[in-house]
Formats: structure tokens, C-alpha cells, sequence
């Protein structure tokens, strides 16, 4: 017998009892994992490798749903009607990849209102990206270029990752990150082909959120408690510094495609790595974020709650519906 260790899954992996797992089981699941098999709901796995999976996945849902509101808030202020048409259908695309994944998790066992609350009383974690203000049309462009690009840069491994349900998810949505990104891109391109105030908005842009989307990857890699074990399990396919690294060395040259300088002074090529390497990032501000201490956590989290609030209505009629009709369908 084999005891998995939960006490590092934390409370945003939902509640569930310590357990022992029977040894032939689990001797089973790792030959399946280490064969590059997938695993599906049905079949048997460590309450461990469940509740990493509910905290990372609802977390990923939460992020893209929380990740509406700051493009959102720009969408009646556009341009022009092309780029509010394309704006309006990426933030709907949002919505499609947290629901996606909050059906992924649910497969797990964990309510969508089980998430949602976890995600409203604090217990569940959403991006740290999100809890920083969008302050002029040129945060649509970075958003897109950098945040998109490296939510691409973490999602594409994960088409991979060991749990059937989540690595499907993860193929659509990174078709959809795709277009994302390059629409980003093309508003910088825009921006940066446009008056000497539209490129110093574009600047400025890339200068408030460089470093707050390399921290998007997660702490260090020495300071990630649970990478070591989600990538026995497979879950992640990299570690957080090798996907830092590996953003970095793509989006440095489309910085300089685009006139602008990435705001790191240590920001130099290696030849001996075949890479960049960059600066010290501020982990005492990444912290603070993720303790709910983001410049715009506050009004994020209201808004959310606003809307299941507001929405409750819709939950319990959909509810009623849903009963009268298996009523209808007993009686017939
Ligand atoms: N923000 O041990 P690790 C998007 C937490 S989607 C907040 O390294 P792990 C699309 C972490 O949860 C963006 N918390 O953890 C879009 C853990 O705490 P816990 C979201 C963070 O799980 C674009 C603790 O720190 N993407 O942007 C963050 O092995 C535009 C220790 O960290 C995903 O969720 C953070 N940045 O690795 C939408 C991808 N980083 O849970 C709208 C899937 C770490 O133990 C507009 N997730 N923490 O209490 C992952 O790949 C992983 O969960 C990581 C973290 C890499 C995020």
C-alpha cells in the first residue's frame, strides 16, 4: 500500500479525505502515464492526481472568465467597428475556454458550483495577469500579443498532458489562442506604423505588462512546490522557467519587428544557451498578487460575484425547467 501525499494539493483541489491507494492500482496508473497513455474520468487514479487536476484546471477556467473582464471593459470604446467585431468575438472565445474547462474538471467530480465558490471565497486562484488595469487601446494589442501568446506558450504542451478530458480542451483552445495572439499583434503593428503618439502608447503598453506575463508562467522553478510531481504525473509537460525562457526567445524579436524595446536592461543573447537572458523579476509583487493585492483584484472579484449573483435567477429556472420536463417525461 502507498499513501499519496495530498497535503500539497491544497483547498482549490476541492475537499476529499486522505486516502491509501492500493499499490497495484497505482502501479498500473504510472506504467499508463509513463506509456503516454491518457487517463480517462472512468478510470482509476490517485485522489492526489484528481485534485491536482481540479485546482489546476478550475484555476485555468477561472482565469479565462476572470481574463473577460479587462478586454470587456474595452469593447464599446474600439476603434473602429472591425476591431470591436474582433474584439467582441475573442472575448466570447474567453468564455468558450472556461467553459470547456470548467466541463473538463467536472468530469473530476467537482461542481461548477463547488468552483465557483471556491473562486469567490478566495480559495481558488486565477491568473495573476488579470488583476492589472487596462489603461488605453494599445492594452488590447499587448494583451493579445503578450498574454495570449504566452497562455499559447503554456497551452500547447498541455495538448499533451496526461488527462485525457483536459489535453481535447486544450486543442481548441489553442486553435482559438492563435488568433488571439496575431490579433494583438496587428493592433500593435498598427500602432506602431501610426503617429508618434499612437507608437509611444504602444511603448508604454509593453512596458506595464512585460514583466507582469513572464510571471503568468508561475514562481521559479526551485520556488514551484508542484511542478516536480505534476510532471511525474504528466500533468505539466515543462517546467515554468523553461516556458519563461522559451517566450522570451520568441517575443524578443517580434519586439524589435515592431521598433519597440523590451524594458529590461539586462535583457542580452547568450550565444553559449541559444537564448536570452533577462532580468530578476519582482516575485514579492507576483505574491502579492496572488494574495489578492493586485491593483484591480477588488473590482475583478466584485464583478464576478455580481454576475452569479445576477445570474441566479437564470440557474434556478433552467433547474425548474429542467425538473418539470423529467416530470413530463415519467408521467408520458
Ligand atoms: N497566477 O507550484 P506552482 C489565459 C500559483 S489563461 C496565480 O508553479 P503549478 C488565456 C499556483 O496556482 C492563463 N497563481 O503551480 C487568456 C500555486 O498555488 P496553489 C491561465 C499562480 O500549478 C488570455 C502556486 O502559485 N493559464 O491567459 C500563478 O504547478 C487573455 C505555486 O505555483 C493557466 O492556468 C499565476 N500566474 O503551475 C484569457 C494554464 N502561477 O494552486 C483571457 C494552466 C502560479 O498550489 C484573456 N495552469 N500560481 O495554491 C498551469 O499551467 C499551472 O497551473 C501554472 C502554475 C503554470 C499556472
Amino acid at each position: 500500500m502507498y499513501t499519496t501525499d495530498l497535503s500539497r494539493v491544497g483547498k482549490s483541489g476541492l475537499e476529499a479525505p486522505a486516502r491509501v491507494e492500493p499499490a497495484a492500482l497505482l502501479e498500473k496508473f504510472e506504467a499508463r502515464v509513463a506509456a503516454d497513455d491518457f487517463i480517462e474520468p472512468k478510470d482509476w487514479m490517485p485522489e492526489a492526481y484528481r485534485r491536482t487536476l481540479i485546482r489546476q484546471i478550475s484555476q485555468h477556467a477561472h482565469s479565462e472568465i476572470v481574463g473577460m473582464l479587462p478586454e470587456g471593459n474595452w469593447i464599446s470604446r474600439a476603434p473602429s467597428l472591425r476591431r470591436k467585431a474582433v474584439l467582441l468575438a475573442k472575448v466570447q472565445d474567453e468564455a468558450g475556454h472556461g467553459l470547456y474547462l470548467y466541463c473538463a474538471a467536472e468530469t473530476l467530480g467537482a461542481s461548477r458550483d463547488e468552483m465557483t465558490e471556491a473562486l469567490l471565497a478566495g480559495r481558488a486562484k486565477y491568473s495573476t495577469i488579470f488583476n492589472y488595469p487596462t489603461l488605453t487601446w494599445a492594452d488590447m494589442g499587448a494583451i493579445g500579443w503578450l498574454v495570449d501568446g504566452a497562455a499559447i506558450m503554456n497551452q500547447v504542451p498541455l495538448q499533451r498532458t496526461s488527462y485525457g478530458p483536459y489535453a481535447r480542451a486544450m486543442v481548441r483552445i489553442c486553435k482559438e489562442e492563435s488568433f488571439h495572439q496575431r490579433q494583438g499583434y496587428e493592433i500593435m503593428m498598427a500602432m506602431c506604423a501610426g503617429s508618434p503618439a499612437q507608437k509611444r502608447m504602444a511603448q508604454d503598453a509593453l512596458d506595464r505588462w512585460w514583466a507582469p506575463a513572464l510571471m503568468m508562467f508561475g514562481p521559479p522553478d526551485e520556488n514551484s512546490p508542484n511542478t516536480a510531481q505534476s510532471i511525474r504525473w504528466r500533468i505539466k509537460r515543462e517546467t515554468n522557467d523553461e516556458l519563461r525562457q522559451r517566450f522570451v526567445d520568441a517575443t524578443v524579436p517580434q519586439a524589435q519587428a515592431l521598433g519597440l524595446t523590451i524594458p529590461d536592461p539586462d535583457l542580452r543573447w547568450n550565444e553559449a544557451k541559444g537564448g536570452y537572458d533577462f532580468g530578476a523579476l519582482d516575485w514579492e509583487e507576483f505574491y502579492a498578487v496572488v494574495r489578492g493585492e493586485g491593483q484591480v483584484a477588488k473590482e475583478r472579484m466584485e464583478a464576478r460575484r455580481k454576475a452569479w449573483e445576477d445570474g441566479a435567477w437564470v440557474r434556478d429556472a433552467a433547474i425548474a425547467h429542467s425538473a418539470k420536463r423529467a416530470k413530463a417525461a415519467e408521467a408520458a
